[in-house]
């Protein structure tokens, strides 16, 4: 075994910190996990799996006091390294390393990770659809909400993981490298975890880092990125010179077309990059394209991402909850083509709404705001679209529900996240969902 008596801390008791306390005892360490909450708030089913196994559990202020005699430490993404509870254990040298590179370190399966600010879930469930129904057996996991400590203790029968990997798992690797490394798009996010957009950058690129000239590296091409060493393969739905690019409405492949998106069941541009990085990762994976184009045309968009919800009135009323920061409302508003009333606002997470001031005079006639950003966004836009302030969610749809004329769009597409209001933007999501379903003609 492994980490046979080798005393480790697992910093952090959600998904992650749970399954790599579990994978540890498994491989034979003696484990505490520390977690800065108190006892009370973390799942208790979670606490009471944890000891029945003899794990230890440390929770609230006792836990930032509590560094001594560890060989070793793993951290969850969500916790900073330069948290007080990691700078504990970094203070002291004691070797730490995140999570994902724990699973991997005991996964022993190859690696597709999929990387960028926004596509990640979806090009990782369309992917993981597409490989499965081709007869590559895999599960998509990591980010996604299933951790690689987890996929690792299975021990499930795969050919290869299909694994989203955000910026926060890429800060604590130190040998992980997949066998192909997928670069989505990168645009402005978690300036509440990092200094700069350079520091949220350089953690992702961080993907690459220990890739060989034996790995593939799937890019788009409208990305100015680094040397790599792996072999590149290029997408882009506005670059001429990718591999994978757009014409006359269907994906070409070196000028040969692919797939015809009509057949496809996702829209915009965003998706059709997604579209275009999952068939690069599959060439890379040796499948045809015959063989890839029906599981991709029978992919249905997931909850959360501009879902259709219900028309009432000729006002339809569309759900894109998983929209945490600009770079995905814009996108949501670029694909509308009647004007918008947008439902936007939640936690405070560094950046300023701004940018979104000209797209917003152009598609939005009106904007209900919601949660700690609320007024920071009305001063942002003031003067380019008429905004409003709502307490609550309920609050929110019926006042679009109130403003909004037949023909136009209500559009939830908030623009950061959930955690002011909400578990989860999935939780957001299903709150607006039910309360649209609940308003009256
Ligand atoms: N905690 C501390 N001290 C701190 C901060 C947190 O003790 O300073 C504790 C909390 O009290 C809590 C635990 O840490 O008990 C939570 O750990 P976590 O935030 O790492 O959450 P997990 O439940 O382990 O979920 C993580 C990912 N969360 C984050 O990266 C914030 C999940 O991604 C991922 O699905 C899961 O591991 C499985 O791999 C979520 C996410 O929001 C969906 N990701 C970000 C995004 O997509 O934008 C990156």
């Amino acid at each position: 075994m492994r980490y046979t008596d080798r005393k480790v801390a697992v910093l952090g008791a959600g998904l992650s910190g749970t399954a790599a306390a579990h994978l540890l005892k498994d491989e034979g360490a003696a484990v505490t996990v520390l977690d800065s909450a108190e006892e009370k708030t973390i799942l208790k089913t979670t606490i009471e799996g944890l000891r029945a196994r003899r794990i230890e559990v440390i929770c609230g202020p006792a836990a930032e006091r509590h560094s001594a005699h560890y060989e070793m430490v793993v951290l969850s993404p969500g916790i900073d390294p330069a948290s007080e509870l990691a700078r504990n254990f970094s203070r002291r040298n004691i070797a730490m390393i995140g999570e994902l590179e724990l699973g991997w370190r005991s996964c022993g399966l190859p690696v597709v990770a999929i990387t960028g600010t926004n596509g990640k879930t979806t090009t990782t469930e369309l992917l993981a659809q597409m490989l499965n129904a081709c007869g590559q057996r895999t599960i998509a996991c990591g980010n996604i909400g299933k951790p690689l400590s987890e996929v690792a203790r299975e021990g499930r029968d795969l050919d290869v993981l299909t694994v989203e990997v955000s910026s926060f798992q890429l800060e604590t690797i130190s040998t992980f490298r997949p066998a192909i490394s997928t670069w989505l798009n990168f645009a402005p996010d978690h300036l509440d975890r990092y200094r700069s957009l350079a520091d949220y950058r350089a953690a992702k690129l961080r993907i690459f880092d220990y890739q060989t000239a034996d790995d593939v590296a799937v890019v788009n091409a409208a990305e100015s990125l680094p040397s790599l060493k792996a072999r590149t393969i290029t997408f882009s739905a506005y670059e001429d010179r990718a591999d994978f690019r757009l014409a006359q409405g269907a994906i070409v492949y070196h000028g040969a077309p692919v797939l015809r998106l009509s057949e496809t069941k996702l829209r915009g541009s965003h998706n059709i990059e997604n579209l275009m990085a999952t068939l690069a990762i599959g060439l890379a994976r040796c499948l045809t394209f015959e063989q890839m184009v029906l599981p991709l045309c029978a992919y249905e968009p997931r909850p959360h991402r501009m879902e259709f919800v219900r028309e009432i009135g000729g006002v339809i009323y569309v759900n894109d909850s998983k929209a945490t920061n600009l770079d995905a409302v814009e996108k949501a508003l670029l694909a509308q083509s009647k004007p918008v009333v947008l439902i936007a606002g939640g936690k405070d997470k560094g950046f300023s709404f701004d940018p979104l001031r000209s797209i917003v005079a152009d598609k939005v006639r009106a904007t209900i705001l919601m949660g700690e950003m609320a007024q920071r966004i009305c001063s942002d836009w003031s003067g380019a679209t008429q905004c409003e302030i709502a307490h609550s969610i309920a609050d929110a749809v019926e006042r679009a529900h109130a403003i909004a004329q037949p023909g136009e769009v209500v559009l939830f597409s908030p623009g950061t996240s959930s955690f002011d209001m909400f578990k989860s933007y999935a939780d957001r999501g299903d709150q607006f969902r039910a309360l649209v379903h609940a308003l009256q003609k």
